[in-house]
C-alpha cells in the first residue's frame, strides 16, 4: 500500500448551508467557513469536504446543481470561494468539493435545451414515450412525465434531478471539463455523489423488490467501472488531488473493485452495512440498535476492504449520539467513544461537523419544521399506509435526514451564533448547553477530546497505516490491535450503555500504557469492569 497523503488526512466534512451564517440571511455561507478557519485547525483536520455550493435551485439543498461552475449566492461568490482555497491553504488545509455526476437539476442549462428539443441536449438524459417500474431512492416512481408532452425522463432521486446519460460521450467530456475546472482552482478531489449507479445499461423493466426496482440494471456496472478509470487516467492522475466515492449497495468486495488500488477507479468508498445496522432493508423501518450489529459490519469492512472511508455521521444520516450512544445519560461519554471509534479505525476517518461537540438529532415537532424533500415524499407515501399518525411521525422524526442538518451550535444565544437573522432550519433546543464555546469552557469538553484523538492518531504510525486485528471480547465490547512493525496500540470501546453484566475481554490482562481514556483512569490491570461506553487506546 502506498502512502499517499489522503491516507492519513483526517476529514471535516461541512455542510455549508448549517454551519455559519456571516451575513444574517439564516444560511450559512462560505465567508462563515472561512471565519471558521482557525478552529477547525485548532481541531487538527487536514481535509474540508463542501457539500455542494454550487448553483441550485436547493430542492435537494445543493445535489441538485444547475450550473456546475458557479458558486450558489447563498453561499457568496467564486471570489470568496477562491480566498477559501487560500486561508485553508494557508493552514495547512485542503478543500475537497462534493461532485454530483448521476443528475443535475431539471433547471440546469442541458435540461431545459432538452425540453427545448434540442437533440443533442436530450441525449444529455433519458426520455422516453413509456415509463418502466423503475423505483426513485426517494420513494416512489423514477419517471415523470415532461409538462405538455407525451414523454417521460429518467429521474433516480427527486423529479427535479432527472439523470444523466453516461453511455453518451458529451456527457462523459462535460464533466472532464468540470473537474479540471475545479482542480484548476487547487482544490484537492472530490466528494463523488452516488458514483456507482451513473451507467444504466438498459432501461429494461426490473425485477419487483420492495423499493428501488430496476437497480440490478445500474449497480455498479461494468460501463461504470470504465468511466472511472477513464475519469482517472484522462483527469485525477494529472492532480494531486483523492476521490471518495458514495457508493450505495456495495460490500467490501464490489467496493475494492470500484477503489482498490491496482483498480485505478476511485481511491476510497463509503459504505453503508454499518449504517444499515438498525434498519430492515429500508431506513424508515427502524430495528432496535443493538452493539453487536454495529460492530460485525465495521469488522467486516476493516478485513475486507483494501482502504476504508470510514464515518459514524453525515449530512444523510441520523446523529451518531442519538443513534449508537445515550444522549439522555452519557452524551459526553459516548460521544467520545464514537470519536475513538471513528479515529482509530483503518482507513480515512470523515468527521461531520457538530459531531465533535456531540450534537443530538433535530427536536422537531412538527411536519412544517422539516424541510428535506426526501422526508416529504416518504411521508407522502406513509399517509397512505394502514399506520396510527404517530407510528408515522416516529417513522418521520427519527429518520428525517434534517436530524443532522441543523445549524451549527456555537453558542448558547438565541440563534446559538450560527447566524444573526432566522435561521433557515430549527435550531435545536439543547444549543443551550451543546455548543462550541460552553464545551471549549467545560472541564471534560468533547472537542477537548477529539483534539486529542487527532493528535495522537497523527502521531501513531499502528492508527495511521497499520493493520487491523480484532480481539474476542464480550458483546458489544468492541476491541482490536491496530500494528504497523514495532508500533502497537490495543483499542478497548464498550458499546454498551448502563449494562447489569459488566463486559469482559475474555481473559485479556492488559499490560500496556492508556494513552487515550473517556473517563480519566489511567491504568487498567485487567479489563473486568468496563463503565459505560468506556473506550481506550492503550500502548501494548
Ligand atoms: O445520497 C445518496 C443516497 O443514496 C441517499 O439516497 C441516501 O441513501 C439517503 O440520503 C439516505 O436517506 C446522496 C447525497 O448524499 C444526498 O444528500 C442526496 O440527496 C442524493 O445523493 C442525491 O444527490
Ligand atoms: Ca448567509
Amino acid at each position: 500500500m502506498n502512502k499517499e497523503w489522503w491516507r492519513n488526512a483526517i476529514v471535516y466534512q461541512i455542510y455549508p448551508r448549517s454551519f455559519k451564517d456571516s451575513n444574517g440571511d439564516g444560511i450559512g455561507d462560505i465567508p462563515g467557513i472561512i471565519e471558521k478557519l482557525d478552529y477547525l485547525k485548532s481541531l487538527g483536520v487536514d481535509c474540508l469536504w463542501l457539500s455542494p455550493v454550487y448553483a441550485s435551485p436547493n430542492c435537494d439543498n445543493g445535489y441538485d446543481i444547475s450550473d456546475y461552475k458557479a458558486i450558489h449566492p447563498d453561499f457568496g461568490t467564486m471570489e470568496d470561494f477562491d480566498l477559501l482555497v487560500k486561508e485553508a491553504k494557508d493552514r495547512g488545509i485542503k478543500i475537497v468539493m462534493d461532485l454530483v455526476l448521476n443528475h443535475t437539476s431539471d433547471e440546469h442549462e442541458w435540461f431545459r435545451k432538452a425540453l427545448d428539443g434540442d437533440k443533442k441536449y436530450e441525449n444529455y438524459y433519458f426520455f422516453r414515450e413509456k415509463k418502466n417500474n423503475w423505483g426513485s431512492f426517494f420513494g416512489g416512481s423514477a419517471w415523470d412525465k415532461v409538462p405538455a408532452e407525451d414523454k417521460y425522463y429518467l429521474h433516480l432521486f427527486s423529479k427535479k434531478q432527472p439523470d444523466l446519460n453516461w453511455s453518451n460521450p458529451d456527457v462523459y467530456n462535460e464533466f472532464v471539463d468540470i473537474m479540471r475546472f475545479w482542480l484548476d482552482k487547487g482544490v484537492a478531489g472530490f466528494r463523488c455523489d452516488v458514483v456507482n449507479v451513473i451507467y444504466k445499461n438498459s432501461l429494461e423493466k426490473g425485477k419487483r423488490k420492495i423499493a428501488l426496482t430496476g437497480i440490478e440494471h445500474y449497480l455498479s456496472t461494468e460501463g461504470n467501472h470504465d468511466i472511472l478509470r477513464r475519469l482517472r487516467k484522462d483527469v485525477l492522475d494529472k492532480y494531486d488531488c483523492f476521490t471518495v466515492g458514495e457508493t450505495v449497495f456495495v460490500d467490501p468486495q464490489t467496493a475494492n473493485l470500484l477503489m482498490g488500488e491496482n483498480r485505478k477507479e476511485l481511491n476510497m468508498v463509503f459504505g453503508f452495512e454499518h449504517m444499515e445496522c438498525d434498519c430492515r432493508k429500508i431506513k424508515w423501518f427502524r430495528r432496535a440498535y443493538n452493539p453487536e450489529r454495529l460492530i460485525r459490519a465495521l469488522d467486516k469492512w476493516q478485513v475486507g476492504c483494501e482502504w476504508p472511508a470510514n464515518y459514524l455521521e453525515n449530512h444523510d444520516q441520523p446523529r451518531s449520539v442519538s443513534r449508537f450512544g445515550d444522549e439522555e445519560n452519557c452524551r459526553k461519554e459516548s460521544a467520545k467513544m464514537l470519536c475513538v471509534l471513528n479515529l482509530s479505525l483503518r482507513g480515512t476517518p470523515y468527521i461531520y461537523e457538530g459531531e465533535e461537540i456531540g450534537m443530538t438529532n433535530g427536536d422537531f415537532k412538527k411536519l412544517a419544521e422539516i424541510k428535506d424533500v426526501e422526508s416529504h415524499n416518504v411521508y407522502d407515501i406513509l399517509k397512505k399506509l394502514p399506520l396510527r399518525k404517530s407510528t408515522k411521525d416516529r417513522i418521520l422524526y427519527k429518520c428525517t435526514r434534517d436530524n443532522a442538518r441543523t445549524p451549527m451550535q456555537w453558542d448558547n444565544s438565541a440563534t446559538a451564533g450560527f447566524t444573526s437573522g432566522m435561521p433557515w432550519l430549527k435550531i435545536n433546543g439543547n444549543h443551550e448547553w451543546i455548543n462550541v464555546e460552553d464545551d471549549e469552557k467545560s472541564e471534560n469538553g468533547v472537542i477537548a477530546f477529539y483534539r486529542e484523538m487527532i493528535a495522537y492518531r497523527k502521531s501513531s504510525e499502528a492508527l495511521q497505516f497499520g493493520d487491523y486485528k480484532r480481539i474476542p471480547a464480550a458483546k458489544g465490547v468492541y476491541a482490536f490491535y491496530r500494528t504497523a512493525g514495532d508500533s502497537r496500540v490495543m483499542v478497548v470501546m464498550n458499546m454498551n450503555g448502563y449494562n447489569e453484566e459488566m463486559p469482559k475481554i475474555d481473559g485479556k490482562t492488559i499490560d500496556g500504557k492508556v494513552v487515550i481514556t473517556n473517563y480519566g483512569r489511567d491504568f487498567v490491570e485487567e479489563l473486568g469492569e468496563l463503565k459505560p461506553y468506556e473506550a481506550m487506546v492503550l500502548e501494548v
